[in-house]
């Protein structure tokens, strides 16, 4: 097989014809039945209510809940609004606790509330939190925790919680990633004292744009909803400070069409994984990160980690080497929070204090998927990982 692809990959690697004739992206949007979707818009349209808490939006919010298992699921306009007003509602100030290794909105949510983001190591075998850090990362200042199940993989939710009750912390999960996956056999969205998943485009389940703060707290969930519209509790009084983190009525329809055919959707990830998985199979230096198999997950992202002394090149290498054949894998989340701005500049994170994360940073790749994906799309990415491998010392000697 990788010798019918040489002539085509050895030209492209050299700058040549792509492998691939349209590019192959990380993220790109499942879409549900588009009848469906404009048969939400048409009623929009014909109500007249585009926003301001419509019905769209309370029929999202109740399906929500019933499939997350959890009293309250409260719709915002995206998934760092979500975390936002998580953390605003929680209380949470002074420092928080939370991953280096995420995507920046995580920090973002807490500094742009001017709370010191302490970034922490993760656990090498989840790539989530690692608790043990988190003890010794409190401080008297310390107010809270944000795990991250990252992938869809979650934290250690027992430790944490244990943690949180016995030191008076708040404990919010960012669950941007980990719409209808389990742990311990119990859907994420409950745990903690709110879970924040993210409806983008690029989530398995998505509104094009969307947050939701899930939680079982009556108390907070109610906090959550005033301040999302202004602080308003009824039509003139005014309770919290607010700001407007609604959704809209036309995301609403985009996640309510999406909500009927999430199964479908994961359905397709795992075949690709499975096929990812056995055509990447035995190569050497190519790590896979599995799902636990006794849980649910949504395999919305696929990861790979690139050893270099045993693939033979370096994650950046294939980096450039896939985008010149049209796969536009992402190196997420690379190069880790701590080392991004504004954090590298205000607090000092030498590397040793998260060294599972710099190293984690220098190896992953995440790799096109989904339903875009057809069995041939997902062979000719393995072959070219292959390829690349076999071909490394030529390829180093190439590239200079
Ligand atoms: N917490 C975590 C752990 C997160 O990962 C995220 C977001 C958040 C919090 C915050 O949630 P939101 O506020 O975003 O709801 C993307 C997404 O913008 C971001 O939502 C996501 N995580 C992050 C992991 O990835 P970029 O800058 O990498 O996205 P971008 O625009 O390059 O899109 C990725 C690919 O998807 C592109 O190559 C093309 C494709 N794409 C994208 C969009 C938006 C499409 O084909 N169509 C589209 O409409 O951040």
């Amino acid at each position: 097989m990788s010798a019918a692809l040489n002539p085509i990959a050895r030209l492209a690697a050299f700058g040549g014809r792509p492998r691939f004739d349209r590019a192959l992206h990380v993220g790109r949007p499942n879409m549900g039945d588009r009848g469906r979707y404009l048969g939400y818009i048409n009623g929009m349209l014909d109500r007249g209510i585009l926003t301001n808490y419509g019905p769209l939006v309370r029929e999202l919010e109740t399906r929500l809940a019933e499939s997350l298992g959890v009293r309250h699921a409260v719709s915002v306009c995206n998934g760092t609004m979500a975390l936002e007003l998580g953390v605003r509602a929680l209380g949470m100030k002074g420092e928080v606790i939370m991953p280096a290794f995420t995507f920046v909105a995580t920090a973002h949510a807490l500094q742009w509330q001017e709370i010191k983001p302490v970034f922490v190591d993760i656990d090498p075998r989840t790539c989530t939190i690692d608790p043990e850090r988190v003890e010794r990362a409190i401080t008297p200042r310390t107010t809270g925790i944000v795990g991250v199940h990252l992938w869809g993989r979650a934290c250690d939710t027992e430790a944490l919680a244990d943690i949180a009750r016995r030191r008076g912390l708040r404990l919010m999960y960012d669950a941007a990633h980990a719409f209808g996956c389990s742990h311990g056999g119990r859907l994420i969205g409950g745990f903690g004292d709110c879970e924040v998943f993210s409806l983008h485009a690029t989530k398995v389940l998505h509104a094009g744009e969307g947050g939701v703060i899930a939680t079982n707290d009556d108390h907070l969930a109610e906090r959550v909803r005033y301040m999302q519209n202004f602080g308003f509790q009824g039509q003139d009084n005014v309770v919290f400070l607010g700001l407007n983190g609604k959704m809209s009525e036309a995301c609403a329809a985009m996640g309510l069409c999406n909500l009927d055919s999430v199964e479908e959707f994961i359905a397709a990830n795992r075949s690709r994984h499975e096929r990812y998985r056995g055509g990447l199979a035995g190569i050497p230096g190519v790590v896979f990160l599995e799902y636990p198999a006794e849980e649910r997950n949504n395999y919305q992202y696929l990861i790979v980690e690139l050893e270099q002394g045993d693939f033979g090149l370096s994650r950046d290498q294939v980096y450039r080497l896939l985008q010149a054949e049209n796969v536009l894998s992402r190196r997420y989340f690379f190069p880790g929070c701590h080392r991004m701005e504004p954090y590298r500049s205000l607090y000092a994170y030498p590397e040793y204090r998260v060294p599972v994360t710099e190293a984690l940073c220098g190896r992953v790749l995440a790799l096109p998927t989904g339903p875009q994906m057809g069995e041939d799309d997902v062979d000719g990415v393995c072959e070219l990982f292959r390829f690349f491998h076999e071909q490394a010392p030529a390829i180093r000697a190439a590239l200079g």
